[in-house]
Parts: structure tokens; C-alpha cells; sequence
């Protein structure tokens, strides 16, 4: 079992577990049984989900951010209770996400402190700026629409706490989606002015929707290992066609062009071909090199900072409450 660093060297776990143990947790993942906190696990599988469910986590906080910046520019009322609504959903998505991987014994403020320090990671969709209304369409189309083909499996993942928070979220995703979609339809319908920023967002957007599924599945270290304990429960690659599959009709159904020239229908395959993901990019904004990285990571740490009277407070009435109890017994 091997994860990646952030300058992307391999590093090997070194647990050895005991081979009996190991078995009969094997057996109950093939077995398509759900993983609890208080079951035995391996060292490396309780790893890998602290991993992968805290990235996810951090990836739906950050994630407000982007969107958190229209919600003053929204261009009406209806638009403005759309979006207020839909950017406090990913606030609670992180909050169910942090939660399950609390479970695993990593506490709240670790992992905060991991993505701080530029230990944990987040989507890299979120280093990309959003300049303009219709990127609020193609986020909640293109972006949502790409977390929900990798989340869908995710309800089925072997460990119980993350597969039951991603029922409701998988939900609410679902609703994303649609006002995204919904916004591009209005737009596509609306002055030729509306109908480039339209096209022109899709243009911005279309190829770091595609990055998010990870990497290509022949350079995803971890990808073997988490199919194996149904962690995953598709590839990388596999879910990348889904997404490219579902949403090329959908632009062409609205009069929108997908930016690759490469786009073709394969009808041998049932399934588009399609060009190569710029997989530079994608390594260099995991690095933490895309073009709004750090004034998101500031925008955390000085929401983290400004917020520390709050967590103080809360922490000294629980103390006072805890200490009344004592004496009153
Ligand atoms: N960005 O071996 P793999 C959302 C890293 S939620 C950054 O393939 P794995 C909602 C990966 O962590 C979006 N890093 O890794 C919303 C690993 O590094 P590590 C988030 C990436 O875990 C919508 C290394 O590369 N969704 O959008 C990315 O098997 C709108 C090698 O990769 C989830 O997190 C990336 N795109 O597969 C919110 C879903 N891709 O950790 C607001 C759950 C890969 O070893 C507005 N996560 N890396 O140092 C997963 O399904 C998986 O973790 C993958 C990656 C598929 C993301």
C-alpha cells in the first residue's frame, strides 16, 4: 500500500497486521458488508478513508468559496435564495464529511490544521476563479455534475459512516446540479451577449471538471488498493467517460459547444472519444499552483483565525455546563 506526498513521492505504509484478522476483514468487505468505527480494520484502510473522506471534506468547504462570491451579484432575488441556499448545503456536506472521518479517530481540528499546513488536500476545481454569473451555471452543472457521477458509487463504499453521508448528499448534489444546468438553459436562451458568457464558461470549466475524477487510472497509486477494499467502487478513468457521456448530449441539447476538437462519438464503443486531460495542469494545481490557491487557502486561514473567539466561547460555557453539573450532584 503506497500514498503520495505533495511533491508526489510514493511513501510505504509499513504495518504488518495480523494475517488472520486481515482475512476475515477482507472477507466481510467482499462480502459487501458494511465497515463500522468499532470494527477492527487495517491500519492502512482506516488510513486511506481519513485520506480521502478529510480531502473530500475540505473540498466541499473550500469549494463555498467560489460560489460564496456571487451570492452578493446574483441577478435577482430568486437567483440570490438559490445560491445562498445551495452554498450553505456544501457547508453541511464538510460538516457530515468531518464528522464521518472523526470516526476513525482524527479529530476536527487535525484535520483543519493538515489542510492549513498544506498537508491535506482539496479538489483542485476550486483553484479556478469564477468571473463571471454564468460560471454559477457551469459549476453547478459541470461541477456538481462531476462530483455526483464519482459520489453516486461512494453511497455503496465499504466503511458505513461515509457511505450514509453521501445518501443525503448525493441528494442535494442532485438539486445542484439542476439549478446549474438551469441557468446555462436560461442563458443559452437569452441575448447573444448571455450566450457567449455562457459558451465561454463552459469553455473555462469543461477541461477542470474533468481533472477532478484524479488522475489517469495507470498513474493513480491508490486507486488498485481502494477497489480492492471497496473503497472505491469505480475507476478514475471509468467514471471520467460516464461524466463526458452524460454531459455532451446536455451541451449540445442547449446549443453549447464542448471545447475539444477530439469529441467524437465512437458507436463501436457506445461512448465518446475524447482528447487528453492536460495532466501538467493538474499536477501543478495539486501542487498548489492554480491560479486562485492561495487566496483560497487565506480565505480558510483567516476564517479559521477569525473565528477563534467563537470555538473559545463555545469551549468555556461547555465547561461551565460540565462544571455545574459536577456540583449539583
Ligand atoms: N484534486 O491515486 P489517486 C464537490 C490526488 S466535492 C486534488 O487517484 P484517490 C462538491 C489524490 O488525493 C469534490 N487532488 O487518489 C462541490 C492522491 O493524493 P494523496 C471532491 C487530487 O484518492 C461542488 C493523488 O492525487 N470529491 O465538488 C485530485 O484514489 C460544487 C493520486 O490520486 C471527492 O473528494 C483532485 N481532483 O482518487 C462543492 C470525492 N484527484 O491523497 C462545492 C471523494 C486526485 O495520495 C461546489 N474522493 N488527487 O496525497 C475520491 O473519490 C478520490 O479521492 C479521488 C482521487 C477520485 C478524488
Amino acid at each position: 500500500m503506497y500514498t503520495t506526498d505533495l511533491t508526489g513521492k510514493k511513501q510505504a505504509e509499513t504495518v504488518a497486521e495480523d494475517p488472520k484478522k486481515l482475512a476475515a476483514f477482507e472477507a466481510r468487505v467482499a462480502n459487501d458488508e458494511f465497515i463500522e468505527p468499532k470494527d477492527w480494520m487495517p491500519e492502512a484502510y482506516r488510513k486511506t478513508l481519513i485520506r480521502q473522506i478529510s480531502q473530500h471534506a475540505h473540498s466541499e468547504i473550500v469549494g463555498m468559496l467560489p460560489e460564496g462570491n456571487w451570492i452578493t451579484r446574483a441577478p435577482n432575488l430568486r437567483r440570490k435564495a438559490i445560491l445562498i441556499a445551495k452554498v450553505q448545503d456544501e457547508g453541511g456536506h464538510g460538516l457530515y464529511l468531518y464528522s464521518a472521518a472523526e470516526t476513525l479517530g482524527i479529530s476536527r481540528d487535525e484535520m483543519t490544521e493538515a489542510l492549513h499546513a498544506g498537508k491535506a488536500k482539496y479538489s483542485t476545481i476550486f483553484n479556478y476563479p469564477t468571473l463571471t454569473w454564468a460560471d454559477i451555471g457551469a459549476i453547478g452543472w459541470l461541477v456538481d455534475g462531476a462530483a455526483i457521477m464519482n459520489q453516486v458509487p461512494l453511497q455503496r463504499t465499504s466503511y458505513g459512516p461515509y457511505a450514509r453521508a453521501m445518501v443525503r448528499i448525493c441528494k442535494e448534489e442532485s438539486f445542484h446540479q439542476r439549478q446549474g444546468y438551469e441557468i446555462m438553459m436560461a442563458m443559452m436562451a437569452g441575448t447573444p451577449d448571455q450566450q457567449r458568457m455562457a459558451q465561454d464558461a463552459m469553455n473555462r470549466w469543461w477541461w477542470p471538471a474533468l481533472m477532478m475524477f484524479g488522475p489517469p487510472d495507470d498513474r493513480s497509486p491508490n486507486t488498485e488498493q481502494s477497489l480492492r477494499w471497496r473503497i472505491k467502487r469505480e475507476t478514475n478513468d471509468e467514471l471520467r467517460q460516464k461524466f463526458v457521456d452524460i454531459t455532451t448530449p446536455q451541451a449540445e441539447a442547449i446549443g453549447l459547444k464542448v471545447p475539444d476538437p477530439a469529441l467524437k462519438w465512437n458507436a463501436k464503443r457506445g461512448s465518446y472519444d475524447f482528447g487528453e486531460v492536460d495532466w501538467e495542469e493538474f499536477y501543478a494545481v495539486v501542487r498548489g499552483e492554480g491560479p486562485v490557491a492561495k487566496e483560497r487557502m487565506q480565505a480558510r486561514v483567516n476564517a479559521w483565525e477569525d473565528g477563534a473567539w467563537v470555538r473559545d466561547a463555545a469551549r468555556a460555557h461547555a465547561e461551565k455546563r460540565a462544571s455545574a453539573k459536577v456540583a449539583a450532584e
